[in-house]
């Protein structure tokens, strides 16, 4: 059975396990159990270590899980509509998810890249990418709120994203499906043209303030799939590094046709060069169009505006920006040392675990000591570049983490098994069973210039019989190891929200103290805030009805509202006087095509209604706010179109 087949029945672990036998993991709950039960034991009421934000795949959120007990704290929506807050359905919320293809509710979100100061967790933001429809977002620490998306052009499966270079200067993304790029024209070609016309590009997008991400330049690269990457650090940085496959340039069947060659690329891109160049004016201005989205942070309103170019430079014809480095089978991950000295390919059909060394990278830039060029791009020796290969690893390599004393981990699909290597001498030390095919695994501050080690989380690809049973689809899978002393130890399952890919942890107190409790009245800059319970109105604009509404324990004002017609739109203003920790309101209505809206105090959200019949509708709070909550709800009457009822509002008459 050759390796691709197994890597196919891997799938089925137990498959898997008959044909590699000496990798089958023990059996599940071969835990010292009382020993991690107190490890991962946070007292009630208090506190984990660390903050874990974890994708969510296929839901299009992020996760707010603590570590070391998996404790959920927080679905925190990005890509996807969440009707529990009303993101994607408020007013002010919709223009976050619009797009050159209008407004695109859903996406898959695979990799977490929180940011960093001289390599370094600061805090600040964590990012994420939305795999279907091309586009990065940026979260704020300080609210757990999407704060800004920007789409991606010329990308297609924006899968090699997002990735920091060690000051955030920049968020790169790369394109995992080529695609014809350029004009209608350009784009309109036959499929199997791919190798003459299909392109991939890596996006840089300047990120290091907020509000403010762009497409700093685009690189045109030859037509592979980008899977993922990491920027160099310390002596690397400057440089970034890309795993590709698909270097055959197949456009069918790739199961088979991608598996072809031997070695795909890691390939290497000298980012301060591409910089250069763009300050030099050589960089060519291109039609794109693509949408940036931004909260203000004082009104709450989510603003979208449509961009219109975008900056290339074509690897090609720059010959000292990007090189290739041949890295067997397919590699899924490619990491970068705590150092910045060396880069892990990690094949997912490999047998080994291949390590480069910048140090040698370079110097056969220098020498040009190169096996020949692909599509124009120079391909340095394999054996020049590479410091060593770890050997009998386990199968199906996917990622590697750092702990910051030396050692790397590596995930292994296919062998269901994290194992640990000594990065200078690459031997393996130790493995520990995955229940089971780990994809991702996570260190805290793993892919930082200092990892704070101590715990590694397993994201299982499949669960089977983790947990109770919940018919044919089951809660996905993590897994906490203890990795402190010599041996991996596992501690704990805990199940996630969607699909997790990666995902990155911080430690408590770099964030905790900084959290926003509540928003400022006075700060409060919405056009329809209400800041006094005396200053509710209704406004009619036409056919168009504003309500200037406020909520405070435990009523809305005004709460009986007359007048208002078959064929009006109503808008509800909602404005949250509390000013206090941990008091949103709700606010639903019966019959509304949308979900509620939650508003945090000092906040203003706004709810479209439009009633479709004569009557009188309730309105109510849905967030149990005070032992009057029950009681915090308001009538509003729907008269016939055309009808002489004048608008009216009241509270307490
Ligand atoms: S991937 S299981 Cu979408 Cu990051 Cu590797
Ligand atoms: Cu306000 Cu319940």
């Amino acid at each position: 059975m050759n390796i691709h087949s197994i890597v196919r029945t891997g799938l089925l672990f137990t498959a898997a396990a008959a044909v590699i036998g000496g990798c089958k993991p023990k059996a599940p709950g071969s835990v010292d159990t009382g020993d991690a039960a107190s490890k991962v034991y946070v007292a009630p009421g208090k506190h984990d270590e660390f903050y874990n934000i974890v994708s969510g795949g296929f839901n299009g959120q992020m996760s707010v899980v603590g570590l070391p007990s998996g404790r959920v704290f927080k679905i925190l929506p990005v890509f996807s509509v969440h009707p529990e807050n009303g993101y994607g359905f408020s007013e002010e919320s919709k223009p976050m998810l619009n797009t050159s293809h209008g407004f695109v509710p859903w996406d898959d979100l695979h990799h977490i890249a929180l940011s960093v100061t001289n390599g370094e967790h600061d805090g600040r933001w964590a990012f994420g990418n939305a795999n279907n429809t091309p586009r990065v977002a940026r979260v704020d620490l300080t609210t757990f709120e999407t704060v800004e998306i920007l789409e991606i052009p010329n990308s297609a499966g924006n899968h090699s994203s997002p990735f920091v270079t060690a000051n955030t200067e920049y968020i790169v993304a790369s394109s995992r499906f080529s695609v014809p790029i350029g004009d209608d024209k350009s784009r309109d070609v036959p499929i199997n043209t791919y190798k003459e016309n299909f392109k991939g590009t890596v996006s840089f997008i300047r990120a290091d303030k907020e509000g403010d991400m762009h497409i700093a330049f685009q690189l045109v690269t030859p037509g592979v799939n980008f899977d993922l990457a990491r920027a160099g650090k310390n002596k690397s940085h400057g440089w970034f590094f890309f795993s590709t496959y698909n270097t055959e340039q197949a456009h069918t069947l790739l199961e088979v046709n991608a598996s072809q060659k031997d070695k795909d690329f890691i390939m290497a891109v000298n980012w301060k060069k591409a910089e250069e160049y763009i300050k030099a004016g050589k960089g060519k201005v291109v039609k794109a169009k693509y949408a940036h989205n931004v909260l203000d942070h004082n009104s709450g309103i989510a603003t979208s505006t449509m961009k219109d170019e975008v900056i290339q430079l074509d690897i090609k014809e720059f010959p000292d920006i990007a090189y290739m480095i041949p890295c067997p089978k397919s590699p899924h991950g490619t990491d970068v040392d705590p150092s910045g000295e060396y880069i892990i390919g990690s094949g997912k059909l490999a047998a080994i675990i291949p390590v480069f060394s910048f140090t040698k990278m370079l110097k056969a830039i220098e020498t040009k000591d190169h096996e020949g060029t692909y599509d124009g791009i120079p391909v340095l020796k394999y054996e020049s570049v590479l410091k060593g290969e770890v050997t009998k690893p386990g199968l199906g390599p996917l990622h590697t983490e750092f702990d910051g004393r030396g050692y790397a981990y590596t995930s292994m699909f296919v062998s269901s098994e994290v194992v640990k290597w000594d990065i200078e001498k690459l031997e393996v030390v130790d493995r520990a069973p995955t229940y089971y095919s780990v994809g991702h695994l996570m260190v805290p501050g793993g892919p930082t210039t200092k990892p704070h080690g101590k715990y590694l989380v397993a994201y299982n690809k499949i669960t089977k019989d983790r947990y109770l049973p919940t018919g044919p689809e089951l809660a996905h899978s993590a897994q906490l190891y203890d990795i402190s002393g010599d041996k991996i130890k596992l501690l704990l399952d805990f199940p996630t929200i969607g699909e997790p890919h990666y995902a990155e942890a911080l430690p408590a107190s770099l964030i905790k103290d900084k959290q926003v409790k509540f928003y400022p009245l006075e700060k409060n800059s919405h056009p329809f805030a209400t800041k006094s319970p005396d200053a509710t109105k209704i406004e009619r604009k036409g056919k168009e009805v504003h309500v200037y509404m406020t909520s405070i324990r435990s009523h809305f004002g005004p709460d009986n509202i007359e007048g208002i017609k078959l064929g009006d739109e109503v808008y509800f203003h909602v404005t949250n006087l509390e000013q206090d920790w941990d008091v949103p309101h709700g606010f639903a209505i019966k019959g509304a095509n949308t979900a509620e809206t939650l508003i945090m105090p000092g906040a203003t959200k706004t709810l479209k209604w439009v009633p479709d019949r004569v009557g009188v509708f309730p309105f109510y709070c849905t967030d149990f706010c005070s032992a009057l909550h029950q009681e915090m709800q308001g009538y509003i009457r729907v008269s016939p179109a055309g009808s002489n009822v004048p608008l009216t509002y009241s509270l307490g008459k």
